[in-house]
C-alpha cells in the first residue's frame, strides 16, 4: 500500500500536456559523494526534451527507521560500496514501468515505485534508486512547467496545505563536528550556530561565515584543530563536549557579539549513536549517564548557553525519555526529532500523539520518495511542528534540498558549515533564490 498520503493533485502548469510532459527515458549513473563513496545520479528525459538530473546523498549516523540504500557488497570494487545494483534496478525495474508516464503526476509516479518495491523500507529496489528517480521526475516537471523548482514544489504541497513563499529558512551552521562526523574526540555530532530568526539570508550568511573564521582562529590558538569534519565544521580534540560550546561562545564574543542576542547555539547530539546498555557514555564524565541524569546535564548547560534547539538528545527507541525531556526543557528550547522520526509519517504521527518533539528533521533519503516526504511535511505543518530540511553527511553538489526548503517554507535548514563545495552549493542556491524573492 502506498503511504504517501494525500499529495494527489496534479500541479497546474502553463503548457499543454500534449506537448510532452511524459517520460521518454530514465538513465542513471554512479558518481562520487563528498566522502569518496559512490552514489546514484538519475536523469529523467521527457518527450519534449526537457530533463531533470538529481543525485542522492548518504548518511553516516543512520537511524534504525530509515529507508535503506542498496550497495553492491562486491569487496573487489569500492570496498563493497558501489551502487551498480541500485542503478540496474533503475534501468531494468523502474524505467520500464515509468516510461510514458506524466511527470506532472508526481504522486502516481512515486506510488508506482512504492508498489514495485513492496517493502516498508525500500530495501528491494533501494531508497537510493527510488529517490534519485523521484526527485529527477520533479526536477524535469519544473523544467517542463518553466517555473523554478522551489515554486513548483510549493504548488505541489499547496494542493494539500496552503503555503506562501515569503522567505529563506534560517540556516543552522554546523561549526564543530564530532561523533560519527569528526575525526576529533567529541561525542556530540554537531555544534550549531544559528543567526537570529528575523535575518535576511544574506545577513545570516555573513554572520555564519564570520563566526566560522573566528572559531578557526580560537582553535588554532589553542592548538586544538585536528581536522575538518564531514560537514565542513572543525573536528577538534577537546576535554569535554561542553568545551565545544565554550569555543563557540568565545568565537561569538571575539566578534563583539553576544549569544542569545546576535547569535544562537544548538546541538545535534545524535544520542542513539553513543548510547550503550549502561547509558549515555560521553567524555564529560567517566561514568555513563542514565536518561534522567542526561536530561539534568542538558538542563545545566542550558543555563549557561541557552541553546535554541537540541536534536536527538535521547535514543531513538526511548519514547518515554523524549516525553520526559520535553517536559523538562521543552518550554526553553526546541526539541528536534531526527533519528526518532526518520522523516516517516507514521513515526511523526506517534511523536505528535505522545508529545515527543517540537520539530522534525526532513531528509528525503530517509523515506525515499518526494510524495512521502511532502506528506510528512503536511502533517508537521498541520500540527505546528517546526520543519528543518537537512542534508546528509555524505553529499554531492546537488541543490534540490535548497529549493525544497524554500518551497515548503521550512523554518530552518541544516546544510553544514559555510565551507566545502557540497555544503556551499546549497547555501549559494539559497542566495540565488533570495535574490529572486527578496531583491536586493
Ligand atoms: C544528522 C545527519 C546530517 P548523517 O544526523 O542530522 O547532519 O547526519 O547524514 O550522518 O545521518
Ligand atoms: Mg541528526
Amino acid at each position: 500500500m502506498c503511504s504517501s498520503r494525500g499529495i494527489k493533485s496534479r500541479v497546474h502548469h502553463n503548457m499543454d500536456t500534449q506537448s510532452g510532459s511524459h517520460i521518454f527515458s530514465i538513465r542513471a549513473r554512479e558518481i562520487l559523494d563528498s566522502r569518496a563513496t559512490p552514489t546514484v545520479e538519475a536523469t529523467v528525459v521527457l518527450e519534449s526534451g526537457y530533463r531533470g538530473t538529481v543525485s542522492v546523498p548518504s548518511g553516516a549516523s543512520v537511524g534504525k527507521y530509515e529507508a535503506v540504500e542498496i550497495r553492491d557488497k562486491d569487496e573487489n570494487r569500492y570496498h563493497g560500496l558501489g551502487v551498480l545494483t541500485a542503478i540496474q534496478n533503475i534501468h531494468t525495474s523502474i524505467a520500464p514501468h515509468l516510461r510514458g508516464k506524466d511527470v506532472l503526476n508526481q504522486y502516481e509516479i512515486d506510488k508506482t515505485m512504492i508498489d514495485l518495491d513492496g517493502t516498508q523500507n525500500k530495501s528491494k529496489l533501494g531508497a537510493n534508486a527510488v529517490l534519485a528517480v523521484s526527485l529527477s521526475v520533479c526536477a524535469a516537471a519544473s523544467q517542463f512547467s518553466r517555473i523554478p523548482l522551489y515554486r513548483y514544489i510549493n504548488q505541489m504541497i499547496t494542493s494539500q496545505f496552503p503555503i506562501t513563499i515569503k522567505r529563506i529558512p534560517i540556516p543552522l551552521f554546523n561549526m564543530i563536528n564530532g561523533g560519527k562526523h569528526g575525526a576529533g574526540n567529541l561525542n556530540f555530532q554537531e555544534f550549531l550556530v544559528i543567526p537570529p530568526s528575523n535575518s535576511l539570508f544574506r545577513d545570516a550568511l555573513i554572520r555564519g561565515v564570520e563566526t566560522y573564521k573566528a572559531i578557526k582562529q580560537i582553535l588554532e590558538y589553542r592548538n586544538a584543530i585536528h581536522s575538518l569534519g564531514d560537514e565542513g565544521g572543525f573536528a577538534p580534540n577537546l576535554f569535554t563536549n561542553e568545551d565545544a560550546l565554550e569555543i563557540l561562545n568565545e568565537a561569538v564574543r571575539s566578534n563583539n557579539q553576544q549569544i542569545g542576542r546576535d547569535i544562537f547555539l544548538g546541538m545535534d547530539v545524535a544520542a542513539s549513536h553513543f548510547k550503550t546498555e549502561k547509558g549515555y557514555s560521553i567524555k564529560d564524565r567517566p561514568t555513563p549517564y542514565s536518561t534522567k541524569e542526561f536530561i539534568s546535564y542538558f538542563q545545566n548547560i542550558y543555563q549557561k548557553y541557552r541553546f535554541l534547539l537540541l536534536e536527538d538528545p535521547i535514543d531513538e527507541d526511548d519514547w518515554a525519555g523524549w516525553q520526559e525531556i520535553i517536559k523538562e526543557l521543552g518550554n526553553e528550547t526546541l526539541i528536534v526529532g531526527d533519528d526518532l522520526i526518520a522523516s516517516n509519517y507514521k513515526r511523526l504521527e506517534q511523536a505528535i500523539r505522545s508529545k515527543a518533539c517540537g520539530a522534525v528533521i526532513l531528509k528525503p533519503n530517509q523515506i525515499g520518495t518526494l510524495s512521502e516526504l511532502l506528506s510528512t511535511v503536511t502533517l508537521a505543518k498541520k500540527n505546528d511542528i517546526k520543519c528543518i530540511v537537512s542534508h546528509r553527511s555524505g553529499e554531492t553538489n546537488d541543490t534540490f534540498i535548497a529549493d525544497l526548503s524554500v518551497g515548503i517554507q521550512s523554518e530552518y535548514v541544516k546544510f553544514g558549515a559555510p565551507a566545502r563545495g557540497e555544503r556551499v552549493a546549497k547555501y549559494n542556491r539559497l542566495s540565488q533564490i533570495e535574490d529572486e524573492i527578496v531583491p536586493v
